[in-house]
Formats: C-alpha cells, sequence, structure tokens
C-alpha cells in the first residue's frame, strides 16, 4: 500500500540514504534524526545507514566519505549550533554549511543541510518537533527530491542519446 508522501508523488522505495548526525546538543539532534526517519519511513525508503559524529564541525567529512562510496542516492547531514552557547558559531556553522556544499558539489551526491543555526536553544526545539517544519524532516524531503530529480535527468539523458 502507498504511504501519505508515496501518494503526493515523493516515494524513496529505490533510493538508500546515509544519515550523518553530529552529538552536540544531541537532545535537538535525536529529535532532527527522529524527523528524518519519519519522513524516510513516510516515503518507504529502501534503506537507511545512520553514522555518529562528535560535532558540526564534523559533518562534511564524514559526509564526503559516505557520499565517495556512491552507495547512497543522498546523504543527509544532522546538526545544531547555537549562538547563545557558542563564542565560535559563525566558525562552526559557517565550515558545515561551505564544507558538505563542497562535498555535495564534488561528488555530484545531494548533501542535504539539516542543521540548526540559531540564537538559542527555544528555536531550536521549534524546529525540532513532531510537524513537517522539523528540519531533519525537511531535509529528508529534500533529500528523497533531489534523488528524484538526478534520477530524472539520468534517464532523460540517457533517452536523448539513444534516439540519436
Ligand atoms: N558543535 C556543534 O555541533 N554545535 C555547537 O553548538 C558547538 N559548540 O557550541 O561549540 C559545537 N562545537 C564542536 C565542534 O563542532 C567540533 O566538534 C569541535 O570544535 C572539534 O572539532
Amino acid at each position: 500500500m502507498k504511504t501519505d508522501l508515496e501518494n503526493k508523488g515523493l516515494s524513496a522505495d529505490s533510493f538508500r540514504f546515509a544519515i550523518i548526525v553530529s552529538r552536540w546538543n544531541s537532545h535537538i539532534t535525536s529529535q532532527l534524526l527522529s524527523g528524518a526517519h519519519r519522513a524516510l519511513r513516510e516515503a518507504n525508503a529502501s534503506g537507511v545507514d545512520v553514522f555518529e559524529v562528535p560535532g558540526a564541525f564534523e559533518l562534511p567529512l564524514a559526509s564526503l566519505k559516505a557520499a565517495q562510496t556512491k552507495k547512497y542516492d543522498a546523504v543527509i547531514a544532522l546538526g545544531t549550533v547555537i549562538r547563545g552557547e557558542t563564542v565560535h558559531f559563525d566558525l562552526v556553522a559557517e565550515n558545515a554549511a561551505r564544507g558538505l556544499t563542497d562535498a555535495s558539489l564534488n561528488t555530484g551526491v545531494p548533501i542535504l543541510f539539516g542543521v540548526l543555526a540559531v540564537e538559542n536553544i527555544d528555536q531550536a526545539n521549534a524546529r525540532s518537533g513532531d510537524g513537517d517544519d522539523n528540519a531533519g524532516y525537511m531535509a529528508a524531503i529534500s533529500a528523497i527530491e533531489m534523488a528524484t530529480v538526478l534520477t530524472e535527468i539520468d534517464s532523460r539523458t540517457a533517452r536523448s542519446s539513444s534516439a540519436k
């Protein structure tokens, strides 16, 4: 039977995902992980592997490594950086964003930015609840969309070259 997301045209039943989750602010990142799992379950993902790293700063290297294996159709990076508790907030958040972007562009594998960079714990709680605005849930939905669109680009390219 099709799930709700599949009925909306969002199916992940042929896709495999890696989730890289950081332990800093684990009370929040565990909620992001639950949100990501919920989305992937709702879309019937065929496989999910989860890997843990210490902090958001370490997300890019582990995401790059996972992407390089070519085992995954997308990688979902989850973390939480809170300005109020982090003197080097900007360094950690900016390097995580830049590193994840570089890793994705260098491998051609979608790497999704499920990193909360927020001012305080209230904002972090607001984006890690049970709803569809959970940042982990949203990153996983975007991962499915990116895996779908890249597969579509591949298949349309294959059709046009064989039509010659
Ligand atoms: N890492 C986070 O993911 N969030 C934070 O809020 C944070 N703070 O507050 O410092 C944080 N720091 C650790 C950093 O990501 C690295 O793990 C550490 O610097 C070792 O490289």
